[in-house]
């Protein structure tokens, strides 16, 4: 039986962090889905699309990732997928509780599908998205964050 494989998350956009996570955790399932969930509380500068063209510019390489969205709750996209496993990484002990909650609370739903942490590379541990929204948005240097059509897409954004 092939193993299958969601990484859920906001991406907007998506950052050398992330990509790290994909790359790595491509490496251990058949399949991995990089799924941009559409019901975040949070307020997103790119539109869903606009994440979906980044993430499968920048994955084009890894020919078992798929890139995909989803509005409702992670559990039912995995089970759609035929998942049964959850890929989330892992940055400061900051990230610890929030993961643990999402990680719980994805449990009780179904518990059928295992979480598995990757933790970040020291490089990115530092790194989210919204960290090099606050950096482009006022011309600061993010080539070394983000993948250089992730840049161009940032600047154009901010008017540049
Ligand atoms: N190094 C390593 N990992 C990183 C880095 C980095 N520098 N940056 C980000 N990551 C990891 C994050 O830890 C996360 O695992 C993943 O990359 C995606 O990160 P984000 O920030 O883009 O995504 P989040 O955390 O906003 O995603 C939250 C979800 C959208 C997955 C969550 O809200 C969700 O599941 N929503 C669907 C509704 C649902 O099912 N709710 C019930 C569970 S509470």
């Amino acid at each position: 039986m092939a193993s299958i494989a969601v990484c859920p998350g906001s991406f907007d956009p998506i950052t050398y962090g992330h990509l790290d996570i994909i790359t790595r955790g491509a490496k251990v399932f058949d399949m991995l889905y990089v799924s941009v969930m559409n019901n975040s509380s949070k307020n997103p500068l790119f539109s869903v699309e606009e994440r979906i063209n980044l993430i499968k510019e920048v994955t084009k390489n890894l020919p078992n990732v798929k890139v995909d969205e989803h509005s409702g709750l992670l559990v039912d996209y995995a089970k759609s997928v035929n998942a049964n496993a959850i890929i989330r990484g892992l940055r400061a002990v900051s990230d610890f509780e929030y993961e643990m909650q999402i990680t719980s609370m994805n449990r009780v739903l179904n518990d059928e599908i295992e979480t598995f942490f990757i933790m970040t590379n020291s490089q990115y541990s530092f790194l989210s998205s919204s960290i090099v929204k606050e950096v482009s948005k006022y011309n600061g240097k993010i080539s070394s964050l983000v993948p250089p059509i992730v840049e161009v897409a940032l600047n154009k954004k901010f008017n540049r």
